[in-house]
């Protein structure tokens, strides 16, 4: 044992350098004429949620996210759905992404990818994720009804376009099976809550950022 001052913490390696391992939580903000979003996520949470973006079913959806993601998940939005659903969507997609980007840090240890299939009764959706800097969305869901609760459906993709965007990650999402649109949606929300949190953790083997570049984005 090698000697050690009095009141010294144990031995540890080095001191790590400045901007690695970031605090995985962070909070957002973007005002516009349109819309007013303030979205605060932990990644090390436990499923604690506190959502309200004016539309109904997309609380429940972000709330899916959190609860299955073990995300601690704050979001509060007030925008113009009286024009149209579009414009909160797609800022609360780019303010979410943006705070899971600054969650992610320099990305140092991380898993980084993640595939799975999640079912809802009759829906089967599968979704893959890659935190490897590179914005993609894809998707072929096919909901049967445009209109769910209030929430247009049809804005489901620029929601999840925005989110890649702004956490810039890759993300295919797959409908195996398809049914009621509530379960669809419900699947690929759920999905892409555990994918996220798989993708999102550190492996303790793992020097650097999980890329053999050396660097993300
Ligand atoms: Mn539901």
């Amino acid at each position: 044992m090698p000697a050690r001052r009095p009141g010294s913490r144990a031995a540890r390696p080095a001191p790590k350098a400045a901007g690695r391992e970031p605090a995985r939580r962070a909070t957002r903000e973007r005002n516009t004429k349109e819309t007013r979003i303030q979205v605060r996520v932990d990644l090390d949470g436990a499923g604690r949620h506190d959502v309200a973006t004016g539309l109904p079913f997309l609380d429940h959806m972000l709330e899916l996210v959190a609860v299955h993601g073990l995300f601690d998940l704050v979001v509060k939005a007030k925008g113009d759905i009286e024009v149209d659903q579009h414009h909160t969507v797609e800022d609360l997609g780019l303010v979410l992404g943006g705070a899971i980007d600054d969650a992610l840090g320099d990305r140092t240890g991380l898993v980084r990818y993640a595939s799975l299939e999640i079912p809802m009764d009759e829906c089967l959706v599968s979704v893959a994720l890659d935190l490897g800097g590179r914005p993609f969305f894809a998707s072929d869901l096919k909901p049967k009804t445009r209109i769910v609760g209030s929430f247009d459906s049809t804005l489901v993709p620029d929601f999840f376009v925005a989110l890649t965007q702004g956490a810039r990650c890759t993300l295919h999402i797959r409908q195996l099976a398809g049914g009621n649109t509530h379960h669809l949606l419900e699947a690929a929300f759920k999905a892409f809550g555990r994918a996220l949190d798989r993708a999102s953790r550190r492996d303790p083997r793992r020097r650097g950022v999980p890329s053999s570049k050396g660097r993300i984005g």
